[in-house]
């Protein structure tokens, strides 16, 4: 198959991955703000942050703080809270759009978020400040750069934040999912991707634990260009929402069921 795959790291690694978690990039770090985008390229207004929010309390500040600073207020912010905390509150308060529903798991979520994105560019990311929000210059340069989906790939840097059991599976279901889609890809499992719309809504959606996995592989089965974007990875603020033997059961399931239906479509 010929897809069009790249690892944007493989190359020339990126200096601005593992260093720039903590440091102060602002909007005006790459190529994307209105003074300099060409004409025809993304900016910040049409880029849309979506996120599933569950009690999220110790982070939810932290990460629409950085996403208005890094893209200077620009883009839009959608929570879909299934909290019973302050979370979505909070989220108001930092000017996100909050759409309620009861908590029914990770892709639920995800799914409810993506589609409610109303702009052309969309970016997913996980509630617990473990994503860096300073990377998103990054990932509309290569959405810009003619890439549909832009996976954030958290093991290129070692991700030594994430838990070695966490780590190993992430690794493992990486292995699988290459074997079966007949292409080598590193994280298939990360929360934080950028889709051009066209690709959300042009594929119907299936699981829910496995979502993030299906996000991947669909598009990337169907031909359309992904290109993997070394990032780094924090340690989580807050409770995991995820057990990690049935969460990681769920997760292979699907990476199985995706690859066949994919191939056999
Ligand atoms: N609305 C909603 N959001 C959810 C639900 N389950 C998880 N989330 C959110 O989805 C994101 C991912 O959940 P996490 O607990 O971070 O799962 P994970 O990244 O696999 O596990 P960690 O390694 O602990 O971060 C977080 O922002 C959660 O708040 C749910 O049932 N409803
Ligand atoms: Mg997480």
């Amino acid at each position: 198959m010929s897809h069009g795959l790249q690892h944007e790291g493989e190359a020339e690694p990126r200096t601005n991955g593992a260093e720039t978690a903590d440091s102060d990039v602002d909007a005006d770090a790459d190529v994307d703000d209105d003074a300099t985008a060409e004409p025809g390229e993304f900016t910040f207004d049409d880029l849309s942050v979506v996120m599933g929010t569950y009690n999220e309390e110790a982070a939810i500040g932290t990460v629409l703080d950085d996403i208005e600073r890094i893209t200077d207020g620009k883009a839009e912010v959608v929570c879909v809270d299934g909290s019973s905390d302050r979370t979505p509150e909070i989220a108001r308060e930092h000017g996100a759009r909050v759409i309620e529903q009861e908590p029914q798991g990770y892709g639920v979520a995800v799914s409810a978020a993506i589609h409610a994105a109303d702009r052309p560019v969309v970016v997913t990311t996980d509630c617990d400040d473990t994503y860096p929000m300073e990377q998103l210059p990054e990932f509309l340069a290569e959405i810009n750069d003619g890439a549909d989906v832009v996976s954030g790939d958290r093991l290129y840097y070692g991700a030594e934040a994430m838990p070695g059991f966490n780590r190993f599976g992430n690794q493992v279901f990486a292995a699988i999912a290459s074997v079966l889609m007949g292409e080598r890809v590193h994280d298939t499992t990360t929360g934080m991707r950028a889709y051009r719309k066209e690709v959300i809504e042009s594929i119907e959606w299936t699981e829910n634990t496995g979502l993030s996995a299906e996000l991947l592989i669909r598009p990337l089965m169907r031909g359309y260009e992904i290109r993997e974007e070394p990032i780094s990875y924090a340690e989580r603020a807050g409770e995991t929402k995820l057990d990690p033997i049935q969460g990681g059961a769920e997760i292979a399931k699907s990476i199985v069921k995706v690859c066949l239906e994919e191939r056999f479509r």
